[in-house]
């Protein structure tokens, strides 16, 4: 039943909704194995991010090098990377793998707490984005990574043609964070097929761990076998089935119900 396999290297989530613990519910809801590298600890619920601890450099490739000599993984994401060091060894390690590489540059979450350090913004520009199958950046984060500043749909489609100038070979750009814009993405590949996906829009506050779950299950359509546009296809519409299944476990915003 289980004859793919999933990687996700990110951080701990220890509120259970974002993070390593989402994607590994979102391989698990679509029948792929899920594994993880873990690079650091948050201490965390639905309010805060109180305190993050990076993994040390032996103990994150140990977990690589322990993963990939026995497993035939069929697709990865990264999420949370953190700073400069954990990029480096990230890079250093993915780009020796021959499997499709699903780069998600999270920098912040929705509550405002920083989960990169701002120096390691360059660092994901030159060693990830030229190694990465896709990039699913937020406004936010392709702000930082194209240069521009992000206000009008045009602005997006601009944005884009700039991350695949840096080498990634496909983006797929989350427009939620604009007005008008909710619900809809805009792909574009370094062969020029640009298309904007739209789905329904769910009006919920309980959106904790939304972008980790659409590029897990982009991953995991991915390791099953589909092509890349399809399994963003696919991949948005299980997010829009788990905002559905979304509920409230804090004060604040609450994870979605992956199933
Ligand atoms: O949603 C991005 C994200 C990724 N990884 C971890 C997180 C979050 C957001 O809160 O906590 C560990």
């Amino acid at each position: 039943m289980y004859s793919k396999i999933a990687l996700s290297i990110g951080g701990s989530d220890s509120g259970g909704g974002a993070g390593i613990q989402a994607d590994l519910r979102t391989f698990m809801a679509l029948k792929v194995h899920g594994c993880s590298v873990i690079t650091c600890i948050t201490a965390q619920n639905s309010i805060e991010v109180s305190c993050v601890e990076a993994v040390e450099n032996n103990t994150l490739l140990s977990q690589f090098d322990t993963l990939f000599s026995d497993f035939d993984i069929n697709a990865l994401k990264t999420g949370m990377l953190l700073n400069e060091r954990i990029i480096n060894a990230t890079a250093s390690k993915l780009k020796t793998y021959e499997i499709t590489k699903i780069i998600d540059p999270v920098m912040v979450t929705r509550t405002g707490s920083k989960l990169l350090e701002d120096s390691a913004i360059n660092a994901y520009k030159k060693l990830l984005l030229p190694i990465a199958d896709l990039v699913t950046p937020n406004i936010f984060e392709a702000n930082l990574l194209s240069g521009l500043n992000i206000i009008r749909k045009e602005d997006i489609e601009n944005a884009a043609r700039k991350i695949i100038g840096l080498g990634a070979k496909a983006v797929l750009i989350k427009g939620g964070g604009i007005k008008d814009m909710k619900g809809k993405d805009f792909f574009l590949d370094f062969n020029g097929r640009k298309e904007w996906l739209s789905n329904n829009f769910i009006d919920t506050k309980n959106t904790h761990g939304s972008g980790c779950t659409l590029s897990a299950a982009i991953c995991a359509y991915k390791g099953l076998g589909f092509e890349l546009i399809d399994s963003i296809q696919k991949a948005k519409l299980f997010v829009e089935k788990s905002l559905e299944n979304s509920y409230k476990i804090g004060s604040g915003p609450g994870p979605l119900g992956h199933n």
